[in-house]
C-alpha cells in the first residue's frame, strides 16, 4: 500500500473545509493513517518548501502557510500519491477542473486549501518532515 501527506492549508481550516475535503479522501477509498494539527514555522515552510525558497512568491507562500494552523494527514491506498494529486486539480483554482477540490472551492493560486505529494520521493520525504518525531 502506498502512503501520501497532505496537508490542509489554513484557508481550509478558516473556511471550515476540512471536514469536505477529508471526507473526499474517505469516501473515494483512502485511509487516514495519521493525523496531526499545529502551526507551520517559516523554517519549517522554508524546509517544505525548499524547491520554492528562490521563486519570486515564496515570501507570500510563507506568509500564507504561516498564518494559521494546519492539518498534516498521511493517507494510505493503491496508488494514493497520484489518486491524490487527481482529487486536488491544478495549484490555481481558477484553472483546476469542476470536482476536484480547488476546481470546486478555490479561486487563488495560492490559496488553494491542500497540499499534496507530488511523487514517491516528495511523499517519503514530506511524511518524514511532519511526523518523524510524533
Ligand atoms: P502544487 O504541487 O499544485 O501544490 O503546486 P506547486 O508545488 O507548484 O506550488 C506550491 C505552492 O506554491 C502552491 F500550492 C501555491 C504556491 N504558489 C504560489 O503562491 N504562486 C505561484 O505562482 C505558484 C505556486
Amino acid at each position: 500500500m502506498e502512503q501520501t501527506l497532505v496537508i490542509l492549508k489554513p484557508d481550509a481550516i478558516s473556511r471550515r473545509l476540512c471536514g469536505e475535503i477529508v471526507g473526499r479522501f474517505e469516501r473515494k477509498g483512502l485511509r487516514i493513517v495519521k493525523m496531526r494539527m499545529f502551526e507551520i514555522t517559516p523554517e519549517l515552510s522554508k524546509v517544505h518548501y525548499a524547491d520554492h525558497i528562490d521563486k519570486p512568491f515564496y515570501p507570500e507562500l510563507e506568509e500564507y502557510i504561516t498564518s494559521g494552523s494546519v492539518v498534516a494527514i498521511i493517507l494510505e491506498g493503491e496508488e494514493s500519491i497520484s489518486v491524490v494529486r487527481k482529487m486536488i486539480g491544478a495549484t490555481n483554482g481558477i484553472e483546476a477542473e469542476l470536482g476536484t477540490i480547488r476546481g470546486d472551492f478555490s479561486m487563488s493560486k495560492r490559496q488553494n486549501l491542500v497540499h499534496a505529494s507530488d511523487s514517491k520521493e516528495s511523499a517519503k520525504r514530506e511524511i518524514e518532515i511532519f511526523f518523524k518525531e510524533h
